[in-house]
């Protein structure tokens, strides 16, 4: 793969793009979205008050909780959930296609954004604004195996050598979108500056009603019961599975190559335990340990 930094032109042609690397304040991009110019125009991006920005590391739920937030602005009405991907209803601010999808997005609705850059990217422009920004964690252990999995199907991304290798890039951090560790800290670190909301991965696998609800009221969006159901009916594993605004199915296979392994993998909470071998847990846990021991932070995961 070839790297590129913040010297490097934007001119280069889609397959070059592919096979590209962007580093961009030290963390790996895939060259195939993201460019110096999108990275840098991101960091300078205008919120509105009114912006919903949607913030995860790769692999933690974003197009579940992207579907969710869709379904719960488009209120009943589910033209958008079955005729628009999932990147153009809340597309990724730091990715090339950005500048021509916020253009087009629906001007009934708040502006649904999403982000996988790290906090100290964003945090000055969040600043500046009261804009909503909902944190997605996961369990890093899953996250880590969805992951891997993933750069199996993505031609963006190179393929792992082993699930050996993977944990030791993941546990260093020196992997494409940089430290688990760093992104959770760095944005829930910023809880006290910003209008954040922590929502994971498991409470929304484990009580999906509460889970929309307590979106809905921070989101200054309640729902009624009726409204509730709709978006339990259309968030379910089964329904994303076989829907092609977010199942990635619109891409070809040279983008992502699902014969391979499928984008919506398994969906559930605690797969790494058939991944892992005793001794990569054990080195995971010491990693872990070291890294959140003391971060006050507090997780509804268990670690073993
Ligand atoms: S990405 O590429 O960063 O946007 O990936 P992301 O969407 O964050 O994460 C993909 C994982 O989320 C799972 N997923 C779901 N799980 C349960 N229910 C629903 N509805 C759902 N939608 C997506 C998806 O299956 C990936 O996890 P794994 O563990 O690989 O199955």
């Amino acid at each position: 793969m070839q790297e590129r930094n913040a010297g490097a032109s934007a001119s280069a042609s889609m397959n070059e793009r592919m096979n590209s690397v962007e580093v961009f304040d030290g963390i790996r991009f895939p060259g195939f979205m993201h460019s110096q110019e999108s990275l840098r125009a991101a960091c300078g991006f205008q919120f509105k008050d009114t912006d919903i920005l949607l913030v995860t590391f790769p692999k933690s739920g974003t197009t579940w909780m992207q579907q969710v937030l869709s379904l719960i602005f488009c209120e009943g009405c589910l033209w958008p959930i079955h005729h628009l991907p999932n990147w153009a209803r809340a597309p990724w601010m730091e990715q090339i296609s950005f500048s021509h999808l916020v253009t087009q997005l629906n001007t009934s609705w708040p502006r649904l954004l999403t982000t996988h850059l790290p906090a100290k990217a964003l945090a000055a422009a969040l600043r500046t604004s009261k804009a909503r920004v909902i944190y997605m964690a996961r369990n890093p252990k899953d996250v880590l195996v969805s992951f891997y999995h993933f750069h199996k199907i993505a031609g963006f991304l190179p393929d792992p050598s082993s699930f050996e290798d993977f944990v030791d890039e993941f546990l260093k951090g020196t992997g494409f979108f940089g430290s688990w560790f760093d992104h959770v800290k760095g944005w829930l670190g910023l809880q006290q500056d910003l209008n954040l909301l922590l929502v994971t991965y498991e409470e929304l696998y484990q009580e999906p009603r509460a889970t929309i609800r307590k979106l809905g009221e921070f989101l200054g969006h309640p729902l009624g019961p009726q409204e509730e159901a709709v978006i339990l009916k259309h968030c379910t594993f089964s329904f994303m599975s076989q829907s092609s605004m977010v199942n990635y199915s619109l891409l070809p296979k040279d983008i992502m190559d699902q014969s391979r392994g499928k984008f919506l993998r398994k969906g559930v909470v605690g797969n790494w335990k058939e991944h892992f071998t005793p001794e990569q847990d054990e080195k995971f846990n010491v990693v872990y340990k070291a890294q959140m021991g003391d971060s006050g932070l507090c997780f509804p995961w268990t670690m073993d």
